[in-house]
């Protein structure tokens, strides 16, 4: 692919929109709530990314969370690198899935089984089957503004792309599934408590920080209390890690906020930028996956040995150290920024967990979708517009995590406030 012409971008853009819905493999990447245009990346390095006409952005998405270690980190490329050598795909067992599956046993407590897929859609999708399989119940609850990947039961209130667009929940979904969700505002036990004593539940699933509608931290007690609720009444407490899980911490939210999860989802990190996704928990929950029981799952490309080899080496580089410098980043960039929105004049509030962000154009405390949905989305827009001609990749959606990563550092996080101070000026104007 040509790169480097002025206006390879625009190139780019019609022929992609001529041959896939929005020109996009993922509805947020059109930009529709930003309005301009998504940039073509041809490259990435460390902190950065680099478009098709050679324009260079600090980036914030990171692949929307994966890419802990930064764009092409040397000892991921590395191990990418060496398995190519042996082949992309068996289709057989091989010793890196063990190796990963030991890795993640070891981080999380309340996991002593790993089942590997190749998506986090997979991972929650397939967690539920086996919560429904072991309670033999059929309904679920989860929290608006939450997203689980996009199976037929997760997409009521789904946030994310869906909150993005501002669809009230995705059409094609029978009714006699989306009958099966029912859906309660984050952050609100109390509501919680009530539909899973009025209704015997499946499932309670759960991001434990929130990150598709901007980052929600959970209200202190929250998670304790959906544990208590789950043992309660015998529903599964799923806790959908997909983005938390060694972000966070090792041990993910699990870790951050002493709760026990039944069945943990996880994807992301795991797979260190390739296609990753896992589901697991307790013993005699995963011994229901077939071939050990009758909950079946499978897939062609699971366990793949290439996201195997990229996750293994990027979990390498997750020390306590890491995690410290992510989070000292992380605040450094919480602070520029609002500092930044309050010298411009311009009423904001900075959401945080560890090194994922939300600026968000509000006033209040975002403790749920509706506090997210009630942010000044149109500000948002012109804020993200001013990032990128400034130079900073941000997510195009206010229902999204910046995410930062260990190739981010003081001078990267400075030029990102700085950035933020022009374009908030703009807004003040
Ligand atoms: N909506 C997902 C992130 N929360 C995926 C976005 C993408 O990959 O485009």
């Amino acid at each position: 692919m040509a790169t480097g012409t002025l206006n390879a971008v625009a190139a780019l853009r019609a022929r992609a929109a001529a041959v896939m819905p929005g020109g996009v493999s993922s509805p947020v990447r059109a930009f529709r709530a930003v309005g301009g245009e998504a940039p073509f990346i041809v490259a990435g390095e460390g902190p950065r990314v680099i478009d098709a006409d050679g324009r260079r952005y600090v980036d914030l998405v990171c692949s929307w969370g994966p890419l802990i270690a930064g764009h092409a980190h040397p000892a991921v490329v590395a191990a990418i690198a060496r398995q190519l050598q042996r082949g992309t795909s068996y289709g057989m067992p091989s010793p890196l899935e063990t190796e990963l599956a030991e890795e993640i046993v070891d981080a999380f407590p309340s996991v002593e089984m790993v089942r590997f897929v190749s998506s986090g859609t997979e991972a929650t999708m397939s967690a539920l089957r086996v919560a429904r399989a072991v309670t033999g119940r059929d309904a679920i609850l989860k929290f608006a503004g939450c997203y689980h990947g996009h199976a037929d039961p997760l997409l009521a209130k789904a946030g994310s792309g869906v909150a993005t667009l501002s669809l009230p929940d995705s059409a094609g979904v029978p009714a006699a599934v989306a009958r099966d969700t029912v859906t309660v505002a984050y952050n609100d036990l109390e509501a919680a408590a009530r539909v899973a004593r009025e209704r015997p539940l499946a499932a309670i699933i759960v991001e434990p920080v929130a990150g598709n509608m901007g980052c929600v931290p959970p209200d202190r007690g929250f998670l304790e209390g959906l544990r208590a609720l789950a043992d309660e009444t015998g529903a599964i407490l799923v806790l959908d890690e997909v983005i938390t899980g060694f972000r966070l911490a090792r041990g993910g939210a699990q870790e951050r906020f002493a709760v026990r999860a039944d069945l943990t989802c996880l994807g992301k990190v795991i797979g260190g930028g390739l296609p990753v996704g896992a589901y697991g928990g307790a013993r005699r929950l995963m011994k229901l996956v077939a071939p050990l029981g009758p909950v079946y799952q499978a897939g062609t490309l699971s366990g793949n040995p290439l996201a195997m080899a990229a996750g293994l080496a990027t979990l390498a580089l997750l020390d306590r150290a890491a995690y410290e410098r992510l989070d000292f980043l992380g605040a450094r960039l919480e602070d520029g920024l609002a500092r930044a929105a309050a010298d411009a004049g311009v009423p904001a509030r900075v959401q945080r967990a560890g090194s994922l962000l939300t600026l968000f154009f509000t006033d209040r405390p975002v403790r749920n979708e509706d506090h997210a949905r009630s942010s000044d989305l149109a500000r948002f827009a012109t804020f993200h517009r001013g990032m990128l001609v400034r130079g900073v990749l941000l997510p195009p959606s206010q229902f999204e995590c910046l995410f930062l990563s260990l190739a981010h550092d003081e001078a990267v996080i400075d030029e990102v406030v700085s950035a933020a101070r022009g374009a908030l000026a703009e807004i003040a104007a």
